[in-house]
């Protein structure tokens, strides 16, 4: 946060952030983040690594929130808009949040959780305070809770640190080549890193303008495209199939128009998935540019990367970041040779502190060496790296978004006419992949919107099935478990 504070300060009157349709300068931010640091303080010296949970749209507010909880020593801990009420109450009881802040318009939303934190605060309540507030925070503190899915059925809490947080971020704002002149469209959600530390918090770190759109939506965003000023872009590859399939329908001089004003962008980033090479290719049609791919996750902010000057190779991740060291390892964690496939492990500053309140869960992410275990396996070739699927069938990256199947089944098996169920990702081009669930169920015949409406109460709608099949039985090794790839083929 320190060095956060400090580059602000060499750009106060500049833009930082542009939201609802008004600019803010990185002097409100510093005033406004310390008046939510000194309510949030409430006579203390020091938050101490207290929780605070908030939820605001992606905006000046859940920016203000965010540097407010850090300057005051607080760990921040940003709720997901699109989830349901036991999601985010899962999240508050699991970090045991000392406060939850809120913008007013998801006052009505959150007061079944108010009993829940010492602190129900609405963003709108927290006065305005002198512009003198300083504490002075250590990097080795953490700072964020980021919550993640894996192959246990409960997302776990990622922690990241300060020193953490400037690592992913140094590294790309350099590796990027980020300058003050940069002005990016922000359209992610911001419960994740791909929102928070690539778009929001590069811009902030390099005195650039974040401006954000809090849905994402085709035509805002080519209108905001058009408007000129924006010329940096990151998105996850269902976000560019989407702007794609808009553009196409569009009549030519609106075509034309938008790919004049994409020819004038100096950087446009896909991530959080792999990226097809038939959405590249179109994408470089449209816009002239070849998509920028890396590769990235909660716990390490983004490890590899292609080149910003040199040539960016379709279906390739590119080299490990400055600072990060990558090695692909066998079953037995034995270096694969050169042209063998094994799994990414990562080690370097970026790498995360701990999963909250979980150590053995922490244990078991690293090799007894202290390498991060990714699950995902990939191949050095053409000088570069390739994803080339992950080690567990039960992870589905639908949207961009990491998906356990296993939460997905568990919730399922809690409704009284199914009576097991198995929960797999099948490859799609706009989605990645797309969720699809196999019943075996105790009636009849069952009503699948009435499912999916049902598991909507429990589960944010990227969990929630898009395909489902009726079986007597699922498909099982000799073992007994379930044969996912079996399960696949049936969809
Ligand atoms: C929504 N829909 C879906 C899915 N999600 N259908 C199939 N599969 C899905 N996963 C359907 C809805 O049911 C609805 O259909 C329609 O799409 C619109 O729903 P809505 O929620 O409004 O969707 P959207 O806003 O258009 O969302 C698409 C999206 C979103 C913008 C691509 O998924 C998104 O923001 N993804 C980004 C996630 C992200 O930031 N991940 C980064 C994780 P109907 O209208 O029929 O009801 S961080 C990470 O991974 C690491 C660190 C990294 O490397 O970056
Ligand atoms: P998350 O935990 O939501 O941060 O998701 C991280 C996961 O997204 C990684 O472990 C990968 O499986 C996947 N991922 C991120 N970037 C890429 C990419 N460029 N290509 C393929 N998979 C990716």
């Amino acid at each position: 946060m320190e060095q956060f504070f400090t580059q602000a300060q060499k750009h106060l009157k500049r833009t930082a952030i542009i939201s609802k349709g008004n600019s803010y300068t990185y002097s409100d931010l510093i005033s406004q983040s310390g008046a939510v640091a000194q309510h949030l303080l409430q006579g203390r010296v020091d938050l101490n690594g207290a929780r605070i949970a908030f939820l605001a749209p992606p905006s000046f507010e859940y920016t203000v929130l965010m540097w407010g909880i850090w300057r005051a020593g607080g760990i921040a801990v940003p709720l997901c808009e699109k989830h349901p009420l036991p999601s985010m109450q899962y999240v508050i009881d699991d970090t045991q949040a000392e406060a939850l802040v809120y913008t007013q318009e998801f006052n009505e939303k959150l007061t079944p959780l108010s009993h829940k934190v010492k602190n129900f605060l609405a963003y709108e309540d927290i006065p305005s305070y002198p512009a003198t507030f300083h504490l002075e925070i250590e990097k080795e503190r953490s700072a964020l809770i980021l919550y993640t899915s894996g192959t246990t059925g409960n997302p776990k809490g990622v922690v990241t640190t300060h020193q953490n947080i400037e690592a992913q971020i140094t590294s790309l704002t350099t590796s990027w080549e980020w300058s003050k002149e940069d002005h990016i469209l922000n359209i992610l959600p911001m419960h994740h890193v791909h929102g928070i530390i690539n778009v929001l918090s590069c811009a902030l770190w390099s005195g650039a303008c974040c401006e954000f759109l809090p849905k994402f939506d085709s035509e805002k965003v080519f209108d905001s495209f058009n408007q000129g000023a924006i010329n940096v872009f990151m998105a996850v590859p269902t976000i560019y199939y989407k702007l794609i399939a808009y553009w196409n329908e569009l009549p030519d001089t609106k075509k034309d128009q938008i790919s004049n004003s994409l020819n004038k962008f100096r950087l446009m980033v896909s991530g959080s998935a792999a990226l097809p090479v038939s959405v590249l290719e179109a994408w470089k049609k449209i816009s002239g540019h070849t998509l920028l791919e890396r590769y990235g996750m909660t716990e390490m902010g983004m490890a590899i990367s292609n080149s910003y000057n040199g040539k960016r190779i379709p279906g390739h991740i590119g080299l490990p970041l400055e600072g990060v060291t990558v090695r692909l390892v066998d079953e037995k964690n034995e270096i694969v040779t050169q042209g063998t496939q094994g799994e990414i492990q990562v080690k370097g500053p970026n790498i995360f502190k701990e999963y909250w309140n979980k150590p053995q869960a922490t244990k078991d992410a690293f090799t007894e060496e202290g390498w991060f275990k990714t699950g995902d396996i990939a191949i050095f070739e053409n000088h570069c790296y390739r994803i080339l699927g992950r080690n567990s069938v039960d992870i589905i990256k639908s949207g961009g978004y990491k998906i356990s199947a296993l939460e997905i089944e568990e919730a399922l098996r809690k409704h009284p006419a199914i009576k097991e169920c198995g929960v797999v990702g099948v490859a799609n081009e706009e989605w990645g992949e797309l969720i699809c669930a196999s019943l075996i169920i105790t009636e009849n015949e069952i009503d699948f919107d009435a499912i999916s409406d049902w598991l909507k109460e429990s589960l944010p709608s990227y969990k929630i099935p898009r395909k489902y099949k009726i079986l007597d039985d699922l498909p099982r090794n000799v073992m007994g478990k379930v044969t996912k790839n079996e399960l696949k083929k049936l969809f």
